[in-house]
């Protein structure tokens, strides 16, 4: 089994990438959920579904998240009701929404929707939430806390990021077969998704950090910056006000400790010996995922890498 931990697009398109390079159902995907919140009384789970989406081949390719042509005609009408159409929820997606809400209402947990969602979309690959109780990202700015969506979507990543929270992950407990998933994985992939606001609540679950320490494969983690920006989203400068150098070698120095090794762009390779210096393995890789085939492509470079890494390869 191979494990990916993913957040939002860049998370899906390394999962869709996995599921292409190998047997699809020998793929876990371990999936932040503190992005998730409520619109309108219904249960939103943005990255759960950018990954069912992508790897069931619903995605909207232009955006990464939400369903390729779906319409807005609900939103529309709640719009002429005097509704502010910050959060674009499409029709299509709408019903996504008010399924994980009725099935959770009645008893169902967060992962087993997930599950039951999968398994309806033809996904061979088992996608799981972290969690399945509350955690939600709070985001300091210089305006004040906002709750993540408010900060990402509504407010387009224009605020400063002066700290980040994810409130109640203390008390969180990892989703049934989580744990398990991680410990025995073949290979752990940590997907090139933000390391703040998409990989860290993952981690900060507790128990998730320990497993992946104890995790008898090969751990490895792709950057998400290259030369120096983040192909999409806030994770440059929010890397940058908190602290942290926005580069592969900022990166690593989040991970060392963690994985074994680090993959990161060719047009970084000049990092690698101070990205080895940190005790990481290192492999520029052509890392910008196109479409479908490109993405197998990378996958089976990442996959090939770690393989390198298990005990016993030759250096
Ligand atoms: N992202 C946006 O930038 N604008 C939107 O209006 C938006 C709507 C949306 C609806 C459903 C969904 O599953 C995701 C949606 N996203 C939207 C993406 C999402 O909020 C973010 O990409 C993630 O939370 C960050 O990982």
């Amino acid at each position: 089994m191979i494990v990916t931990i993913a957040g939002g697009v860049g998370g899906a398109k390394m999962a869709h990438g996995l599921a292409g390079a190998i047997d699809p159902a020998d793929l876990s995907v371990i999936v932040n959920t503190a992005d998730d919140f409520e619109w309108h009384g219904l249960q939103i789970s943005p990255d759960l579904d950018t990954v069912l989406y992508t790897l069931s081949g619903l995605v909207n390719p232009e955006t990464g998240w939400g369903i390729a042509g779906d319409s807005r005609v609900a939103l529309d009408a709640m719009t002429r009701l005097g509704e502010e159409p910050w959060f674009l929820i499409g029709d299509q997606d709408l019903a996504t929404h008010v399924l994980r809400t009725a099935r959770r209402r009645a008893g169902a947990s967060l992962a087993e929707v997930t599950a039951q969602l999968g398994n309806s979309l033809g996904v061979a690959s088992h996608i799981a939430p972290v969690t399945n109780d509350a955690i939600a990202t709070i985001v300091n700015t210089p305006d004040g806390e906002l709750a993540f969506q408010d900060y990402f979507v509504r407010r387009r990543q224009q605020d400063d990021v002066l700290g980040v929270r994810i409130a109640g992950i203390e008390s969180a407990q990892p989703a049934s077969g989580v744990l398990d998933a991680i410990e025995t994985a073949e290979t752990i992939v940590i997907a090139p998704s933000n390391p703040i606001v998409s990989i860290a609540p993952v981690l900060d679950v507790p128990g998730v950090r320990t497993a992946i320490h104890r995790a008898r494969g090969v751990k490895v983690a792709v950057s998400p910056i290259i030369g120096g920006k983040a192909l999409k989203g806030p994770a440059d400068k929010m890397l940058h006000t908190l602290g942290h150098e926005s580069s592969a070698l900022g990166i690593a120095r989040i991970y060392a400790g963690l994985v074994d090794g680090l993959v990161i762009d060719q047009v970084d390779a000049d990092l690698a010996p101070a990205i080895e210096a940190l005790g990481l393995r290192v492999i520029a890789l052509q890392s910008i995922m196109g479409d479908g085939a490109d993405r197998a492509r990378f996958a089976r470079e990442v996959l090939d890498f770690a393989r390198s890494l298990a005990v016993g390869a030759p250096a």
